[in-house]
């Protein structure tokens, strides 16, 4: 992928797409643009025209998703060569719970839209980001590629997972019969910079940032964490997700073909961390890194979800990537966000 490569992230001013966004900027990308819709874009301070003696490196545009005239109108104008596809309609499980009918179709829309624009466009690669609850609720874990629509899927984001499995569907059968090379990335549950940290509506790690550091600032005696605090899950640091994509814009044809283009196999590849953590002890390691030394306690009113998330990562080494940031590490750079953007 050259460094002068039109670059378009749709959905730049979300946690994935802004992640992405500093990575193309700090790689020495110099023909990036990134739409926006209900929120302005944060990435800190962007190297101007008079910086790089030339066009600034990126480009900004305003354009609903949602609005199928609007994504025709912003493919034509730009005419991008890759596109990574990062926006969409997330929440944790209480807000996949609250908002099915929102998660459906907001997210079914936006990738119908853009996956055909760019078909439209012909671009020469579009990557396309799925979410580990596409799975079944009771695969064996570690959770293979393969392993998708053999059972049932978690009742709490069945929405949501359908439509992440209709995109990367969707990405196969243009393959199929026009050719293209879209590819999809499935990643575990991620977090840091950008994060959404809703008390109700936000995943686990943000809430539980949030919940312990206004605790300890109140000398509240306990935390309440959601459910059992039995459940397992994986979290992948978003800078290393950022990082992922790119290795994969950027391997050669042969590669992407053999792992992506190879029908009936997969046309998408997990990415993770490797490792999972119950939700006990992910509070205690979020009370340790934020130093609350009071006590936690569980609601079980509130749903426990998939009981198991852990992604099997063999196809994503063998293409040379793993994760670099460790959960506690990650936990501190996001809780640093968190303290320069609570207000
Ligand atoms: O992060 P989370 O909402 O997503 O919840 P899922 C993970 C686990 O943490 C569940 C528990 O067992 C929750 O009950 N938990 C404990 C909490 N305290 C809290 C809290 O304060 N807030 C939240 N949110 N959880 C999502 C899917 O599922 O995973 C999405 O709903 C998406 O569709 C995402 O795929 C990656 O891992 O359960």
């Amino acid at each position: 992928m050259h460094k002068d490569a039109t670059i378009f992230i749709a959905g730049a001013s979300g946690m994935v797409g802004s992640a992405l966004i500093r990575k193309l900027l700090s790689s020495g990308y110099t023909n990036i643009v990134g739409s926006y819709h209900s929120r302005v874009p944060n990435y800190g301070p962007i190297p101007s025209e008079k910086a790089v003696g030339g066009p600034a490196p990126i480009n900004l545009l305003r354009v609903d998703l949602i609005r199928q005239d609007e994504v025709r109108g912003c493919f034509d104008a730009i005419q991008p060569q890759y596109v990574i596809l990062a926006a969409a309609r997330v929440g944790g499980i209480q807000a996949n719970n609250d908002l099915p009918g929102q998660f459906i179709y907001e997210n079914l829309s936006i990738q119908s839209h853009v996956i055909h624009a760019a078909y439209r466009a012909g671009v020469e690669r579009l990557l396309f980001l799925g979410s580990s609850c596409i799975y079944p609720k009771k695969t064996p874990q570690p959770m293979r590629e393969e392993h998708l629509l053999t059972g049932p899927l978690e009742p709490t984001n069945e929405p949501y997972a359908i439509a992440k499995i209709a995109g990367l569907k969707m990405c196969e059968a243009y393959n199929r019969q026009y050719n293209t090379r879209f590819v999809a990335l499935m990643p575990t549950n991620l977090y840091g910079p950008n994060d959404n940290y809703d008390p109700d509506h936000s995943h686990v790690l943000p809430a539980l940032i949030r919940r312990f550091h206004e605790a300890k600032r109140r000398g509240d005696p306990e935390v309440v964490v959601w459910g059992s605090g039995r459940p397992r899950r994986e979290f992948l640091y978003v800078d290393d997700l950022a990082d992922a994509c790119l290795h994969v814009l950027a391997l050669d044809n042969q590669l992407i073909e053999e792992t992506f283009l190879n029908y009936p196999s997969p046309c998408f590849v997990n990415v993770g961390a490797g490792k999972d953590i119950a939700i006990r002890d992910l509070a205690e390691m979020v009370g340790q890194v934020i130093g609350y030394e009071g006590e936690i306690c569980f609601d079980p009113s509130k749903p426990d979800g998939t009981p198991q998330k852990l992604l099997d990562l063999s196809r994503m080494s063998k293409l040379g990537w793993r994760a670099k940031t460790s959960l506690t590490a990650g936990i501190g750079l996001a809780h640093k966000w968190y303290l320069r953007h609570e207000h």
